[in-house]
């Protein structure tokens, strides 16, 4: 009897489950809850990525922002990274994030199908020129089709979600507040760092 009534928990659960995924499949803002917040969109080449990349989610997570987190590639999946630029704004992102190593041409990519800003990182990986070869696959955009690029790695990552703040901040007080506040308790670590030479 026990063994039943596991079994059709279970079964139960398990169907929930295959309903839950169902409707993360067609939502295209999947992998995180579209909230107010959510407008910032970190989108990566690679779960290689996602190492250097959680700093830029963790700094956003200390302005109280949760971003869209995605995996996407402009050679690896063209079709998810057109889908997804296409209906960034219309999903109520106004900022996206994109970052890979290598030949880095994601954020070109996405930038090429929205009116979005769109914040270039380059990145550094296996096999790769240590990022100067995304640096420039990033930087060297064509007249046009602006990408804002970062610094290589993780210094670029920890801007990126700065700067995308800055970007939404142009609208929003209170982000702009927290901006400041940022900015204060920065300068006073440094000023910290130097008495203690004293
Ligand atoms: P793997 O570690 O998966 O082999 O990826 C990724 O961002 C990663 O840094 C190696 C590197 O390839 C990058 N990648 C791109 C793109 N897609 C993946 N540069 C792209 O579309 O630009």
């Amino acid at each position: 009897m026990i063994t039943i009534w596991f079994g059709t928990a279970k079964y139960s659960k398990h169907l929930e489950r295959k309903k839950q995924m169902a409707s993360e499949k067609t939502s295209p803002a999947r992998h995180s809850e579209v909230s107010n917040s959510s407008q910032i969109a970190v989108v990566m080449g690679s779960d290689s990525d996602m190492e250097v990349m959680q700093s830029c989610i963790d700094t956003l997570d200390g302005f109280g922002i949760k971003p869209i987190v995605r995996i996407i590639s402009a050679h690896r999946t063209p079709e998810e990274a057109s889908e997804f630029a296409q209906n960034a704004a219309e999903n109520g992102i106004k900022v996206i994030i994109a970052a890979a190593g290598m030949a880095a041409h994601l954020a070109g990519a996405l930038a090429a199908r929205t009116t979005l800003p769109v914040i270039g990182v380059p990145l550094i990986s296996t096999g790769g020129l240590e990022g100067v070869d995304a640096l420039l696959s990033t930087v060297q955009m064509p007249p046009g089709v602006p990408v804002a690029t970062m610094a290589i790695g993780k210094a670029g990552a920890k801007n990126a979600a700065i700067f995308a703040v800055q970007i939404l901040a142009l609208t929003d007080k209170k982000l702009a507040e927290k901006l400041s506040q940022f900015k204060k308790t920065q300068k006073q670590r440094v000023i910290d760092k130097d008495s203690a030479l004293h």
